[in-house]
């Protein structure tokens, strides 16, 4: 079968070594510049004047695309930051994660990962037993490039999105981006919120649990957040798992369930609710 040649299209927007913003799309030839000016008018776009905007075009020809179906996405409407948290850390557990391993994740997250206590420009890789942390480099982490949803997926995922309440694209793109990281070699479950101070949602995600959505994973105002991507460490092998997360490209060609749920139980029955707080 043979499928129209895509291009890789990525922004990525700095002040200084500060990370701002960053975007990946998987698109045809025709529409590499529209994505492109798409892109820089939101690096441009988000209050912080970036001194640098990056915008990096590569021909995928020859590259094997490989096409997922997205996670499931449930979202939890709690709106307080204590019970999405607990939440959200059931939804870990039950994906394998330790709970030393989650602690190190949220203190981490919560201080700011990099060394100088700044926000990553991508993932920390945290081995899902101890918490160790495995990227080589802590100060720009592991950005995961080269995937997006195809036309179809796209029109589908936004119309089951907005019947639960969800337009920002942001929710589009952190479920695409889950959905290729749940299938990396190794990984079994991933946890993040935004780093945005106006933007206090998060998730944990997995390929059983699916993507678990929360309204409210950190206090408004606050600037620190990122990604811990949980490794299991027998099954770990570094260089498969970043040539997936950085080469691979990965079209998201179906959509999964798409619901909300008041109490996590719903989603997670039978688990005992007060554990790890
Ligand atoms: N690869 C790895 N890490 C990334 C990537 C990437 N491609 N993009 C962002 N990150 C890391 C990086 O540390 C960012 O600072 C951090 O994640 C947050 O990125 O409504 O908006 O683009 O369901 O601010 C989650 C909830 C929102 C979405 C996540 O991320 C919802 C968000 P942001
Ligand atoms: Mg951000």
């Amino acid at each position: 079968m043979t499928s129209p040649l895509l291009y890789s299209v990525r922004m990525r927007a700095s002040s200084g070594n500060r990370h701002i913003s960053g975007a990946e799309r998987l698109v045809s030839a025709e529409r590499i510049s529209g994505t492109a000016q798409e892109l820089v008018e939101r690096a441009l776009g988000k209050g912080i004047d970036p001194d640098k905007v990056l915008i990096t075009i590569d021909s995928l020809q020859g590259a094997c695309i490989t096409s997922l179906q997205a996670l499931d996405l449930t979202s939890l409407t709690s709106r307080d930051v204590a019970a999405c948290r607990h939440a959200s850390k059931q939804v870990l557990q039950a994906a394998g994660v330790s709970p030393a391993a989650m602690e190190s994740a949220f203190t981490l997250l919560d201080a700011g990962p990099s060394p100088s206590g700044g926000t990553l420009r991508g993932a920390m890789l945290m081995d899902a037993a101890t918490g160790e942390r495995l990227e080589a480099d802590r100060e720009r982490g592991v950005r995961v490039s080269r995937f997006d949803w195809s036309g179809e997926a796209f029109a589908a995922i936004d119309r089951e999105l907005t019947r639960i309440g969800l337009t920002h694209f942001r929710t589009r793109e952190a479920l695409s981006l889950a959905s290729k990281v749940a299938h990396g070699p190794g990984v079994i479950a991933e946890l993040c919120w935004s780093d945005d101070p106006d933007y206090s949602a998060g998730y944990a995600a997995s390929l059983p649990t699916g993507y678990v959505r929360f309204p409210f994973m950190k206090e408004k105002g606050r600037t620190t957040g990122g990604r811990a991507f949980f490794v299991k460490r027998e099954a770990f092998d570094p260089n498969a798992l970043l040539s997936y997360l950085q080469e691979e490209p990965v079209m998201i060609t179906r959509i999964g369930s798409c619901c909300q749920i008041s109490d996590l139980s719903e989603l997670l029955p039978g688990r005992p609710i007060n554990r790890h707080v």
